[in-house]
Formats: structure tokens, C-alpha cells, sequence
């Protein structure tokens, strides 16, 4: 292969790089400082600490009514809440869940012995396909799990439409999504329930934290007794549960944070398109990009990298990461191909060939607060002098 002299080349030989200090993928959007700090010392001034404190249920009321849902619960982490609605709704034996997501979707089920079928995806939306899972289903089978990946909405009308056919459960996955919508409709509503995260690395954080969202009043009872060991009052546990509660602290940054979210996605917005400027003409480099007529957070800045190119998609995640550019490879390689589920299913990969396909090359470039429109220049004439320039525009 050729070697492609750039600024990336000059720091792996030892020059300076680019950027003196590392530009991250994920980091923390973090609303009114002040305010948080004041919400804390009132934490600790009521000492109510935790256990469905006045500031979860002040969170759990916004954000259901945000997101037009009937019930909020509000967990400790989006991973947990996974867990406690895919038991409540009774999962069991198989359920369907692409391959190409964070490794929490499948773990969420496996840790509670279910077996997670990973189904192929679009490779064009990054989402499940619905042909695929149809050729999943077994007698076996209870369930399905949607998940929006990068915040686009999985085929929601078509997963739906096979869960009717077959009488499976559909949840959505929707820890990328807040904020965005299907059809001009905030997801939150759809399937039997949806889970959030609210991790620090996502566009809506409480630090670690998230919920499950629901129209269904007896789900919601459930959940909410899930969460918290099963008690229903003082001594009497009516349900076996775990301990999957959100602290107050993470709620008063929840609360903060939803100040600020409108001028999060917006200004995500503006990195999106300043990424799209700077990567225009690149060869072989296309920007993942979303729908116009939907809401998204926009804050995945994904690119897919040209199989063919000289400069493979490692190749320039090394470049970067020599130019303190912090770029990540998500989800590579596919949850079927990592240790706990390819040794369990080794020959996966044949029903997977787009999940494999686009594993290897996507990369998710920084974004988020700590990106300006000069850095994103910047990074673009890095990612253009490895790949060059495209044919058309020569
Ligand atoms: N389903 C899906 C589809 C998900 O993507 C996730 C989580 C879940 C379910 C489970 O939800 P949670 O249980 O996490 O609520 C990160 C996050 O930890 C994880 O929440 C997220 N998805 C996943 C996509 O990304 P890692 O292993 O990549 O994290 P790490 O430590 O490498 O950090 C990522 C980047 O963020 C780094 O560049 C550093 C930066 N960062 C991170 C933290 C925590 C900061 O700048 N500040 C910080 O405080 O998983």
C-alpha cells in the first residue's frame, strides 16, 4: 500500500499533533453549573438522597410530558432499565436484536438467560432490517428489541406490523434517542415500552442514569416495583425485584441538563453540517446523514470509510489518533463477534453480511461541546489528505 505522506504521518514519526489536547468522542454536555450546584446543596440540605427522591420524580414528570408518554421510571443506568423491561414484559427463550449496537442490548438480555438472535441490518439507516428478522423467528422466539441507532428511528410501522403477525413483545432500544422522532412523533411512545440512557457520553445525560418509557399503566407498575426490590410500601414485597434506582444527584443534573437540550441539538446540528462541508469531495468518505423532516440530537458525527480505499478506516482512526483525534469504531466488531456471544454462536456472520460489511467501516468522529467549527476543518483536511480527493472533483 502506498504510503500517504500527511499531517497524521508527521505526528506518528514524533511531530507535535495537531491538536494539543485530545478531542474526544462523548463528551459530557453539561447545562448551568451554577444551577446544579445550588440543586445539590438542596439535596443535601433535605438529606433525601435517593429512592425516589423530589428530584427524580420532578425528572420523570418532565420528561414524560416532553415526550408525550403516559409513565417515566427513571433508573440508574440505560443498561439496567433494559434489564428490568425486558423482564417485565415477560421475555423469555429468543429474542431478535441486531448485531450492530453497543454490546448492552445483547448483555441485557444473555445476563438475564434469554437468548439474544441477531438479526441483519439496512445498511443504508444502520437499522434493523425487517426482512431479517422475519427469517429469525423460531418457535422460540417471544420478543423483538429495535434499537434507533445513532438516534434515527428503527422501521418502527414494519417491526411492529411482524410483532402483530407472530404475537411477539416489541421494545424499543432507545438510548440514542431522545429528542428524536418517527413520523413527527416523539419516540418514547412506541412498542410496548422504550429504554433511554442517560449516560454521560450521551446528548441528555445525568451522569449515569436512564428509564424506561411507557404507556402501559400495569408495565409501568411493574417496572416501578422492579426497580426498587418490589416493595409496594413500608415491608411488603410483592414482586421480586433489584435495585435499579436513580440517585437525586443525577436527577438535579437531569434537570439542569433539560435546560439546556434545544441549544445541545442545535448546536450538534451545526457541527453535523460543518462535518458534511469539510468531508464534501473526500474519496470514499461518505457522512451518515439524517432525515431532514425528523428530529435527531445529532450527536453521532458518523462516517463510512470505502472499503477499497488505501487509507483503511483503522488506518485513519490511527492517523487521528496521532493528531490527538479521538475517533472510535463503533460498533466494531458486532456483538456476534465479540468473545461472550462468538463463542455461543460462531457462525453468526452468515446471516450478518451488512452488520459485518458496515462494522468495519464506520468510524464516529468527536462532537458535541468540545468541538469547534475550526477543529472540524481541521479534522476534514486530515481525513483528505489520507484519502484524497474523489474523482468528480478533480
Ligand atoms: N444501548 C445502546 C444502544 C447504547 O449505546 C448504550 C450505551 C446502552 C444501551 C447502555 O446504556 P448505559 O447503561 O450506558 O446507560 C460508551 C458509554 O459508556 C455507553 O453508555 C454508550 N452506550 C456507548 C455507546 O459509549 P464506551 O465503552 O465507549 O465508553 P468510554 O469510557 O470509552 O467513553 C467514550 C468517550 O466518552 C471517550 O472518548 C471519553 C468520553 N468521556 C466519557 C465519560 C464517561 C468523557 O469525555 N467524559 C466522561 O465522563 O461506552
Amino acid at each position: 500500500m502506498k504510503r500517504i505522506q500527511c499531517p497524521a504521518d508527521l505526528a506518528i514519526n514524533g511531530a507535535q499533533p495537531a491538536f494539543s489536547e485530545p478531542l474526544h468522542v462523548g463528551r459530557p454536555n453539561i447545562g448551568d453549573q451554577k444551577r446544579f450546584l445550588d440543586l445539590t446543596s438542596q439535596i443535601l440540605d433535605n438529606r433525601w438522597l435517593t429512592n425516589n427522591g423530589p428530584m427524580v420524580r420532578d425528572l420523570e414528570s418532565r420528561i414524560a410530558s416532553l415526550l408525550g408518554v403516559k409513565h417515566c421510571i427513571a433508573m440508574c443506568n440505560g443498561t439496567v432499565a433494559l434489564e428490568i423491561a425486558i423482564r417485565a414484559l415477560g421475555l423469555e427463550g429468543e429474542v431478535i436484536v441486531p448485531s450492530y449496537t453497543f454490546i448492552a442490548t445483547a448483555h441485557a438480555l444473555h445476563w438475564q438467560a434469554i437468548t439474544p438472535v441477531f438479526a441483519d441490518i439496512d445498511p443504508f439507516t444502520h437499522n434493523l432490517d425487517p426482512e431479517a428478522v422475519r427469517r429469525m423467528i423460531t418457535p422460540r422466539t417471544t420478543g423483538i428489541i429495535g434499537v434507533h441507532l445513532w438516534g434515527r428511528a428503527a422501521p418502527i410501522d414494519e417491526l411492529q406490523a411482524i410483532a402483530d403477525e407472530h404475537g411477539l413483545k416489541l421494545m424499543f432500544d432507545a438510548a440514542h434517542a431522545f429528542g428524536s422522532t418517527y413520523k413527527g412523533q416523539t419516540i418514547g411512545r412506541f412498542g410496548a415500552c422504550e429504554v433511554l440512557s442517560f449516560h454521560a457520553t450521551k446528548a441528555f445525560n445525568t451522569m449515569e442514569g436512564g428509564a424506561v418509557v411507557t404507556n402501559d399503566d400495569e408495565l409501568a407498575e411493574a417496572i416501578q416495583l422492579m426497580r426498587n426490590f418490589g416493595f409496594k410500601g413500608y415491608d411488603n414485597v410483592i414482586h421480586p425485584g433489584t435495585n435499579g434506582k436513580m440517585i437525586e444527584v443525577c436527577a438535579a443534573m437531569g434537570l439542569v441538563n433539560l435546560e439546556s437540550f434545544d441549544e445541545v441539538m442545535a448546536g450538534n446540528k451545526r457541527t453535523h453540517r460543518a462535518y458534511r462541508d469539510a468531508l464534501r469531495g473526500v474519496n470514499g468518505v461518505t457522512v451518515l446523514e439524517y432525515p431532514e423532516n425528523e428530529a435527531n440530537s445529532h450527536h453521532y458525527v458518523v462516517i463510512e470509510v470505502d472499503g477499497d480505499l488505501a487509507a483503511s478506516r483503522d488506518r485513519i482512526i490511527s492517523a487521528l489518533q496521532a493528531e490527538n483525534v479521538l475517533a472510535r469504531r463503533y460498533f466494531w466488531p458486532g456483538c456476534h463477534r465479540m468473545k461472550p456471544y462468538r463463542d455461543l454462536y460462531p457462525h453468526a456472520g452468515l446471516m450478518l453480511s451488512s452488520t459485518e460489511h458496515l462494522s468495519d467501516r464506520v468510524i464516529v468522529l468527536p462532537a458535541g461541546p468540545s468541538i469547534s467549527w475550526d477543529e472540524v476543518t481541521q479534522i476534514g483536511d486530515i481525513i483528505r489528505t489520507l484519502c484524497g480527493p474523489s474523482l468528480d472533483t478533480l
